[in-house]
C-alpha cells in the first residue's frame, strides 16, 4: 500500500501508463495524487481523463489552470485557443461525465496525518495553512454549485487583483485565490503576483521571488507538493517543497514520487508528450559462427 504523487499529466497518457507500470501501481491498494493540469497540450487528453475517471476511487486530485480552462471552454467554446487540445473532451459522448467529475475536485489537498499539502502552483507566502484551506474552499464551493459556477468561470480570467486582500468580494476575490493556487510562480513577500515570468528561478523580476523562497512564508515547515512550473525541471532545494512538473509535454519527462519516502521515478517523453522510444541495449557485434563455439 503506497501513496504516490505525479506531476502535470497534460494528456500524456503513455508516460503515465509507463510510470504506473514501473511502480506496479495497484488501484485497489495504492493511492495516486495528481498535482493538476491533467489535460491540454499533450496528445491524449480525453483518453487520460477516461483512464483517471476509471480509477477515481484511488485518486486525490487538485485542479490546475488547464483543468479550469477546460471547464470554462466547455461552457463557451470560443474560449478555446489555437494551442488548446481540449475540443475532443468537450465533444466526446462521455465528456459531460468527465468534466462533472473534474468539477468536484479540489484546489488544495491537505493530508493531516502526514502534514503534507498538495496544490497545483503554490501557496502565497502571506497565507497560513488555515487561511489557504479556507480560501481553497471558497473556490471549491463555487465550482460545485450550479448557480455560482457560471459567474466564477466567466470572471476567472485575468491577472488583477494582483494581491490578496481580506476585503475582496465576489469574482475578483475568487480570481486572485485561483491565480495563487493555479498560476503563481513569482510573487513578493506580501503576495503580489507577477504572472508574466515563466522561466527558471533566476529570472525573477526585481523585488520578486519564487513563492516558496520567501523567508517570511507562513507555511514554512509544512511539506508542499506542487506542479505547474516546468522550467524548474523538478530541481529545487527548499526544505519540504517538492516540484513535480518535469515538462512531459515539452520533451522532458513525467515524474512520480512516493509521498512518504520522497523516492522518484520518471519516464522520458518525446517532444509531443508521447513516450520517448527506449534506447535499445547495444547489440553484440555479429560474430563469425565459429567464434560462438
Ligand atoms: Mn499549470
Amino acid at each position: 500500500m503506497a501513496t504516490y504523487a505525479v506531476g502535470d499529466l497534460q494528456g500524456c497518457l503513455e508516460p503515465l501508463k509507463c510510470l504506473l507500470k514501473q511502480v506496479a501501481f495497484d488501484p485497489k491498494l495504492d493511492k495516486l495524487w495528481l498535482v493538476g493540469d491533467l489535460v491540454n497540450r499533450g496528445p491524449q487528453s480525453l483518453e487520460t481523463l477516461r483512464l483517471l475517471y476509471g480509477m477515481r476511487e484511488s485518486l486525490i486530485c487538485v485542479l490546475g489552470n488547464h483543468d479550469l480552462h477546460l471547464l470554462a471552454a466547455s461552457k463557451h467554446i470560443e474560449r478555446l485557443k489555437k494551442s488548446d487540445t481540449l475540443r475532443e473532451i468537450i465533444e466526446a459522448p462521455d465528456g459531460p461525465v468527465l468534466m462533472e467529475w473534474l468539477r468536484q475536485q479540489k484546489l488544495m489537498h491537505y493530508d493531516e496525518q502526514r502534514d503534507v499539502a498538495m496544490v497545483h502552483a503554490g501557496i502565497p507566502p502571506q497565507w497560513s495553512l488555515r487561511r489557504a484551506l479556507k480560501c481553497a474552499a471558497e473556490v471549491e464551493t463555487a465550482l460545485r454549485d450550479e448557480n455560482l459556477l457560471p459567474a466564477f468561470l466567466d470572471g476567472m480570467y485575468g491577472n488583477e487583483p494582483s494581491k490578496w486582500d481580506n476585503d475582496l468580494k465576489g469574482v475578483s476575490r475568487l480570481r486572485v485565490i485561483t491565480n495563487y493556487f493555479t498560476r503563481m510562480r513569482f510573487c513578493t513577500a506580501e503576495g503580489k503576483l507577477d504572472l508574466k515570468s515563466k522561466e527558471g528561478l533566476d529570472t525573477a523580476p526585481p523585488g520578486y521571488k519564487p513563492w516558496f523562497q520567501h523567508k517570511e512564508r507562513k507555511t514554512r515547515g509544512l511539506r508542499i507538493i506542487f506542479g505547474h512550473w516546468a522550467a524548474l525541471e523538478g530541481n529545487i532545494h527548499e526544505p519540504g517543497i517538492s516540484a513535480l512538473d518535469t515538462g512531459c509535454v515539452w520533451g522532458g519527462s513525467l515524474t512520480l514520487m512516493n509521498v512518504d519516502s520522497g523516492e522518484r521515478v520518471s519516464c522520458k517523453c518525446d517532444e509531443h508528450g508521447g513516450l520517448a522510444p527506449t534506447v535499445a541495449p547495444p547489440t553484440p557485434e555479429t560474430l563469425p559462427v565459429n567464434a560462438l563455439r
